[in-house]
């Protein structure tokens, strides 16, 4: 009998809200596993987060990259506190894994999920999008910095670097996203108008790309014409692709537009598999629900399922998800979704689902 493939994990729950989802997660994935029995998964405790920073003096251990590099994937929860500004907790935590890892595509899937209630019309229901954010370079790359601090001239630049090889490889990846899904169709976001540089060179190479994706419909946009689109005309968009800060900011509005940030899934991806991949719920700490037990688990589920078929578990992944929707459906859903589960009760609801 062929032995079982086995997967270690380091999980990451970070600060507020994130102990209390990771923990969730760990308890369905592990029933998922013990049920299936097709797969073994052992989930190591990895304490990084503002209370590590307090203890010593930085957010994640110097050796971090090392750390995770031992490891087949990474489940991380969440990041920032209230007495810690937030630009030392994500540069001192996930900005400092991402880009040095190389997790360079960001895929933030989106769909009308049951339980979910679009907010503004019909026209926002059905949605079903992929959304592909640039993970280690532009607004996001650190460069930049300050003079003349205090001063009335006081300065500050924040530099958005972008590299014909980072903006490729991104490109490329949306497109192979795009021709998987039964649409394929990509719209490639900048603002080539007002951005000049790199913005143009992302559509320059988008059209250079294009050519090896015949079978592949696509479009670019920009940026502020995306948004009222979204809104608008949701139909008329299935795969998107931009930039680090742009598709931050876009992958919010499409959770919200579909109906909560609560379930929204996102995976740090190294498509080239040379480092462990990092799956995170899109929502950040939530302290002002911290430590009541109501947080929803359901995007780090999906997160979750989304780690298991990027590990090769793709069965599992399926049913993971068919549960945690006909748990949804049936109308077990946290305050953030209108109900009034807690965070146990929509654990014990998944699990009760999952059958061999
Ligand atoms: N669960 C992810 C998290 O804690 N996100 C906080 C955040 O602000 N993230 C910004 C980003 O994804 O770049």
């Amino acid at each position: 009998m062929a032995s079982q493939p086995s997967y270690r994990i380091a999980s990451i729950p970070g600060d507020g809200i994130g102990p209390e989802v990771v923990h969730a997660t760990i308890q369905v994935v592990e029933t998922l596993a013990k049920i299936l029995g097709t797969f073994q998964i052992e989930f190591t405790h990895i304490p990084w987060g503002t209370k590590y920073y307090k203890q010593h003096g930085r957010y994640a251990a110097e050796d971090c990259l090392e750390t995770l590099r031992q490891f087949d994937a990474g489940l991380f929860g969440a990041v920032g506190a209230p007495d810690v500004p937030d630009h030392l907790s994500l540069w001192g935590l996930l900005l400092a894994i991402r880009g040095p890892l190389q997790l360079f595509a960001n895929v933030r899937p989106v769909r009308t999920f049951p339980g979910t209630k679009c907010p503004l019309n019909t026209a926002t229901e059905g949605i079903d999008w992929v959304l592909v954010r640039e993970n280690s370079e532009g607004e996001y790359s650190g460069q930049g910095g300050r003079s003349h601090v205090g001063q009335p001239w006081e300065a500050a630049t924040e530099v958005a670097m972008f590299t014909r090889v980072g903006i490729e490889r991104i490109i490329r990846f949306a497109f192979e996203t795009a021709q998987s899904r039964p649409r394929r169709h990509l719209t490639v976001v900048t603002k080539s108008n007002s951005m000049r540089n790199g913005m143009v060179l992302w559509d320059e190479v988008a059209a250079a790309v294009a050519h090896d994706f015949p079978d592949v419909t696509w479009e670019k946009m920009l940026v502020d014409a995306m948004t009222v689109r979204m809104v608008a005309k949701p139909q008329s968009v299935d795969t998107i692709v931009g930039t680090n800060l742009h598709m931050d900011i876009l992958s919010d509005l499409a959770a919200a537009l579909a109906g909560s940030i609560g379930v929204a899934p996102s995976s740090n991806l190294d498509p080239t598999r040379k480092n462990p991949s990092l799956f995170e719920p899109v929502h950040g700490s939530a302290f002002d629900i911290t430590g009541k037990g109501i947080a929803n688990p359901v995007a780090t589920f999906w997160s979750a399922a989304e780690m298991l078929s990027w590990l090769g578990e793709k069965d599992a992944a399926v049913q993971l998800m068919r549960c945690v929707e006909r748990v949804c459906a049936a109308g077990t859903l946290t305050p953030d979704l209108g109900g009034s589960a807690d965070t146990q009760g929509v654990v014990d609801a998944v699990c009760a689902e999952i059958v061999k």
